[in-house]
């Protein structure tokens, strides 16, 4: 007999064909990806020993409290964890597996883009030439600002990070960073360590968050932090929404503080604040930067193995708790 599974969340052909040849698997049935309810119905009524889902999916204690004995694992299609309580989960002995390592060069290619079409405001030129152009473009119009040879800091320096400064690296920029702890020589590769997040900021031109969501960095983007970055200073965020004072980044964004902003995560997702959407020097993207059919191949098949692991009785590949 095939293990139960329940997906809970849409993802590739190629994930949910492995899902259905590997597992006895219960496959979304909606439009969307399945709430809570829906997840712990069918959990229940089909006696799942897994789970499969996204960062849509909220498991919070009390979700977690709801899901019957029969699960043993969660297997979370994201690398970011903030939407699950890993202790609700370890106090009742679910396995919960994260997909680290699949995602980081897409998602650190997807904050070039960002920073690049911010820094050259690639979306207000898209925008003249679809609505046809044929008017003179002077040579002190429309300018952004140069992005080879400046400074960029990075917030976060794990995996992500780290892809993003290479590169940044290949645009002959210097790497500053902060994070918890200092990286040793063979992964700093010449970047400098800032302890302080705050001295870090008045020599960034440019700021990259690769930083995780939840409680602990919740808002480390806030008014003061915006003040300390250079006048003209470019955002980018492919992290997580929680990082930002959005209130605060709207003001450095229309004050001129800040040239532009490339955001691909929010506070609120998908019901983003609609206020950034007004802004010419704001780059958006609904959170996508794992989107590529390789990487989101790769995210789902690391979940299924991590599934397939715990299952079988081996140790989970991507542990969010251990023993
Ligand atoms: C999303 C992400 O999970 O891995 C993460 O933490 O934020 C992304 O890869 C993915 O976009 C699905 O929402």
């Amino acid at each position: 007999m095939k293990p139960r599974l329940v997906l809970a969340c849409l993802t590739t052909t190629a994930v949910i064909a492995r899902a259905r040849a590997e597992f006895d698997a219960i496959v979304l049935p909606g439009p969307g990806d399945m709430t809570v309810a829906e997840v712990t119905e069918a959990a229940v009524r089909h006696r799942a020993e897994a789970i499969l889902f996204t960062n849509t999916l909220p498991l919070s204690a009390a979700a977690i409290a709801g899901l019957p004995d029969s699960v043993r694992v969660g297997a979370t299609i994201s690398v970011g964890h903030d939407h699950i309580d890993v202790a609700a989960a370890r106090a009742r002995g679910i396995a919960v597996t994260n997909t680290p390592g699949v995602l980081d060069d897409c998602t650190a290619d997807h904050a070039m883009m960002l920073l690049l079409a911010a820094a050259r405001r690639g979306i207000e030129y898209d925008r003249i030439m679809r609505r046809g152009w044929r008017y003179r473009i002077g040579q002190g119009d429309l300018l952004g600002v140069r992005v080879s040879g400046k400074r960029v800091g990075i917030l976060g320096m794990g995996r992500i990070g780290q892809a993003f400064a290479r590169r940044a690296r290949g645009f002959d920029m210097t790497v500053l960073y902060h994070g918890r702890t200092r990286l040793p020589p063979e992964q700093e590769r010449g970047a400098s360590y800032f302890p302080d997040f705050h001295a870090m900021l008045p020599q960034c031109d440019f700021l990259s968050v690769h930083a995780p969501g939840g409680a602990a960095t919740d808002r480390m983007i806030d008014a003061r932090a915006l003040s300390l970055l250079p006048d003209g200073a470019v955002l980018v965020n492919v992290a997580r929404g929680s990082l930002i004072d959005e209130d605060a980044l709207f003001d450095a964004l229309t004050s001129g503080k800040l040239f532009a902003a490339g955001l691909d995560v929010f506070r609120d997702e998908p019901a983003f604040d609609l206020r950034f959407a007004a802004l010419d020097n704001v780059v958006l993207s609904p959170h996508v930067g794992s989107a590529s059919r390789e990487t989101r191949d790769a995210m789902g098949f690391r979940a299924l193995d991590n599934i397939a692991a715990v299952l079988s009785g081996q140790p989970a590949i991507d542990p969010l708790w251990s023993m």
